[in-house]
């Protein structure tokens, strides 16, 4: 699979898929966008892929939509959200895998927000994170008013979403938004090792506690004890688990196949 304008390659069980319009800080035109799409589609559909890794190509992970193109070209921003920001959005949180986002220098509007709704994020030293949405009078998007207040609560999310302020890869970390930060030229073996390292785990019980992570955020606790309930079910009857339980008793390190 290969697109002018994202990279993707699958090796050792990871997926990694490099946003590649780096003169313009790799910013989103609907080309990108729909690439994006279908990469993710085929990270969903193809069992070889067992963790994705999402970084930038050149000094910028996103610049967020491409004003340019904004500019020239869209007359439906609704339309625009709903068919080209929203899918990536779903379909991230949707995949029954780890999803990794490396940043890897600056990642503002739709491209900070991209990061955040990963499973985890690490970053570089020199990465930045910019809701520069407010800074053109828009709203964030991409998820951001659902997973910020979320994340960070409600007043530190106004504070980024309001203010629109560059925010340091450290800042981010003393929030809980970034998990790791690499030095700049280790970005990417320490992203790619903990990819690799995922991708060895039990992909199936990594996809279901995604599934009941996304229902906690607007389940109650009744309803979230049922969810673990069904999800423990399907999760204790994966040969992974079988695996897991062997290998312990046994003494033995576990090879997990992801089934
Ligand atoms: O339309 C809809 O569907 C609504 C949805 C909106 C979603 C959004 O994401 S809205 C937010 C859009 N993004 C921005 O407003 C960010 C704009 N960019 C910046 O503020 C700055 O570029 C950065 C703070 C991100 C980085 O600054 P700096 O100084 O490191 O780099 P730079 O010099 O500004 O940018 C480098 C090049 O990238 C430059 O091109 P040039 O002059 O070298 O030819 C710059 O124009 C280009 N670039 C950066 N961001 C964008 C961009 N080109 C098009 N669109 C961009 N978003």
């Amino acid at each position: 699979m290969t697109f002018e304008d994202l990279g993707f390659e699958i090796a050792d069980g990871v997926a990694t898929i490099t946003l590649n319009r780096p003169d313009k800080l790799n910013s989103f035109n609907n080309s990108m966008g729909a690439n994006l799409q279908t990469a993710l589609d085929h990270c969903m559909e193809n069992d070889e892929v067992r963790c994705v890794l999402l970084t930038g190509a050149g000094r910028g992970f996103c610049a967020g939509q491409d004003l340019e193109e904004a500019v020239s070209g869209i007359s439906e921003i609704e339309e625009h959200v709903e068919t080209k920001y929203n899918p990536i959005v779903r379909k991230i949180r949707a995949i029954e895998k780890p999803v990794i986002a490396a940043v890897n220098g600056v990642a503002a509007g739709a491209g900070a927000n991209l990061a955040f709704c990963c499973d985890i994020v690490v970053a570089a030293e020199n990465a930045k994170f910019i809701q520069s949405f407010i800074n053109i009078g828009l709203i964030p998007d991409t998820g951001g008013t659902y997973f910020l207040p979320r994340l960070v609560g409600l007043h530190r999310a106004s504070v980024l979403t309001m203010l629109g302020e560059k925010m340091s890869a450290e800042e981010a970390k003393d929030l809980g938004l970034v998990y790791k930060i690499f030095a700049d030229g280790e970005l990417m073996n320490g992203a790619m090792e903990l990819a690799k390292r995922m991708a060895q785990m039990p992909t199936r019980g990594i996809g279901l506690t995604k599934k009941a992570l996304n229902y906690s955020l607007g389940n109650t606790l009744d309803e979230q004890l049922a969810v673990e309930r069904d999800l423990q079910g399907m999760a204790g009857r994966t040969s992974d688990n079988t695996e897991g339980i062997n290998a312990f008793l046994e003494k033995r390190k576990p090879v997990f196949k992801g089934e």
